[in-house]
């Protein structure tokens, strides 16, 4: 029987690239400090909450010819929130470092996430077993979770599982929310002379933890690049049959730089942004009458196909749904303890919502489907998010658009036939074999993760910048995170959180959407990008995602 598959056994061999300046070696490292940082928004209150590390500068890494020891050190790592291609190379990354710097030092993972560290579930890695998950996809090596570390109970059980192993330095792998997490036991570890630092590294596929100084999130490329091969496959076989309309939801829970990226590389007809939803102030009535008029006239050029992206996280960008959403979060946060509440049948729950609503948000509760309805009121993520992979929002796209439809055929302004298949990519792309760009740049984030630590800093997001250019000339460093923070509502009360990067309306990438996707809509102009390429010709190899190469642009220009 086969245990790895032949690409497997391939990538397992692959030695990830590093930036000149970490090439040199853990130990042949010089730091260099920026100006003192402020936080994004809400300063003075993010300063109050984070009196011990707010404020730091940025810092960068040079290659040294002093060769300075490293004293030994335990180090912690936990993989937190939703997967992202590269997450075992952050590891490998970490451990070779580590490793180079004193081989006496151990790494110790945290299992299923954040909740690892609390409640002292760990592994202590191998040589042997990190060998056997380089440059794979998924974070199955020690698993993740999204427990949210905010308690002092959870500070002071953390710190006693530190302890008792010795760690003196802990790296979470994680988006905005796990890395707000980082930012807490990073303060709480300094305010307690604890002596450990804590260290993040920018994951997330929906690649919105992202600033001047975070270029991209990793696991955006492969995850993009994977859902644009599945996409350029379906664009292809509506173009061979022409009878359905795909309507295909993807992964990205607030901001749409998966879809725009996606579109970029495919072309499809119709490409939803939620931010521009909220920007135009668009009703749901008028999304769906923008999606029917699309499908009509192409129905009148004898084209009764086509495709449209709906992005994830759109429900709560149209503003009437927004605020709805919004208010819904805080009536659910008031119900949690009402245990009738929760046995309730759905009708019963539906009336209390309606009655505890404002007369406005009732009615646009009111007027969803049941299926919708029932989807909203799903628990909340353990930071206070709803769960928009569960809301099914392409099935009440496609049901609007087809009664919208009918509505036109009466009155005789469409006559063309609606057929639509629904699709939700997100889960496919979480755990591909990372790409060329994503196994580099993941390696090196660990790596450079091992490099703040040793040069003692906490409260620190690892951060490899100049990511169009070659690897070797990526720029290592550090960035504060309490500079990313402003305070925003979660679970009903006021919390300081990593804000998120949305979409720029104004930036350059989705500039290129809106200059084409009038001709996209109706002379289908698919492309195809097939499979990711992780062996052949550098032009297939090593291409970015094009809003990083747009955006890296833009900014040399604004240089
Ligand atoms: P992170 O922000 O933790 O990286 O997770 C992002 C994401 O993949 C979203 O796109 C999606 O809405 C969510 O995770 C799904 O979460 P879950 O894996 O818990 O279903």
């Amino acid at each position: 029987m086969k245990e790895l598959s032949s690409l497997q056994i391939e990538r397992l061999k692959y030695q990830p690239k590093l930036p000149s300046s970490l090439a040199g070696g853990i130990n042949n490292l010089s730091l260099t400090e920026g100006n003192k940082t402020k936080a994004v928004k809400d300063c003075e209150q993010i300063e109050e909450l984070f009196k011990n590390t707010y404020g730091k500068p940025v810092v960068t890494f040079k290659t040294s010819s002093v060769n300075e020891a490293s004293p030994k050190r335990n180090i912690g790592v936990i993989l937190s929130g939703g997967q992202a291609p590269g997450g075992h190379n952050v590891i490998a990354g970490l451990y070779d470092a580590l490793k180079q710097a004193n081989p006496e030092n151990k790494l110790y993972g945290f299992l299923g996430g954040p909740s690892g560290i609390i409640d002292g579930e760990y592994i202590e890695f191998t040589s042997e077993k990190i060998n056997a998950y380089r440059n794979t996809g998924g974070f199955d090596i020690i698993g993740s979770g999204r427990t949210k570390l905010e308690t002092e109970e959870q500070f002071q059980k953390a710190l006693q599982v530190c302890k008792n192993l010795g760690i003196t330095g802990v790296v979470i792998i994680g988006g905005d929310d796990s890395n707000t997490n980082a930012a807490m036991l990073a303060e709480w570890f300094v305010k307690n002379n604890a002596g450990i630092q804590v260290i993040g590294c920018p994951k997330t596929i929906d690649g919105d933890l992202k600033n001047e100084q975070i270029e991209i999130s990793f696991g955006f490329d492969t995850a993009t690049k994977t859902y644009a091969e599945l996409i350029g496959n379906i664009l292809r076989d509506a173009n061979s049959a022409k009878k359905y309309w795909h309507f295909i939801k993807l992964m990205g829970r607030s901001a749409t730089h998966v879809g725009l990226e996606v579109a970029l590389q495919t072309q499809p007809n119709i490409t939803l942004i939620s931010e521009e939803v909220e920007e135009k102030k668009m009703s749901l009535k008028q999304i769906v009458d923008y999606i029917a008029n699309i499908v009509a006239k192409r129905a009148d050029m004898g084209k009764n196909f086509g495709i449209a992206l709906i992005p994830e996280g759109l429900i709560e960008f149209i503003p009437e749904i927004k605020s709805m959403i919004s208010n819904l979060n805080d009536v659910l946060a008031e119900l949690e303890t009402d245990s009738s509440f929760k046995s309730a049948d759905d009708n019963t729950k539906f009336e209390t919502i309606k009655n505890k609503l404002n007369a406005q948000d009732s009615a646009v509760f009111n007027s969803l489907p049941v299926l919708i309805k029932q989807q909203l009121l799903m628990d909340r993520d353990p930071h206070g998010n709803v769960q928009v992979s569960k809301i099914e929002t392409e099935k009440l796209l496609i049901e609007m658009v087809s009664t919208k439809l009918a509505e036109m055929k009466k009155a005789g302004k469409y006559n063309g036939k609606f057929s639509a298949q629904c699709h939700f990519f997100g889960y496919e792309g979480r755990c591909a074999f990372p790409s060329n760009f994503d196994a580099d740049y993941c390696y090196s984030l660990g790596y450079n993760a091992f490099a703040l630590i040793k040069f003692g800093l906490t409260g620190y997001l690892s951060s490899v910048k100049n990511l169009s250019a070659p690897a070797s000339e990526w720029v290592a460093g550090g960035v504060p995170l309490t500079m990313m923070m402003n305070m925003e509502k979660r679970h009903g009360q006021f919390k300081p959180v990593i804000k998120k990067a949305l979409v720029e309306l104004n930036g350059p990438v989705f500039k290129v959407l809106e200059e084409n996707r009038e001709v996209w809509a109706f002379e289908d102009k698919y492309i195809f990008p097939g499979s990711i390429q992780y062996f052949g010709p550098s032009s297939v190899c090593d291409i970015t995602t094009e809003t990083l190469k747009l955006e890296n642009a833009a900014k040399l220009t604004a240089v």
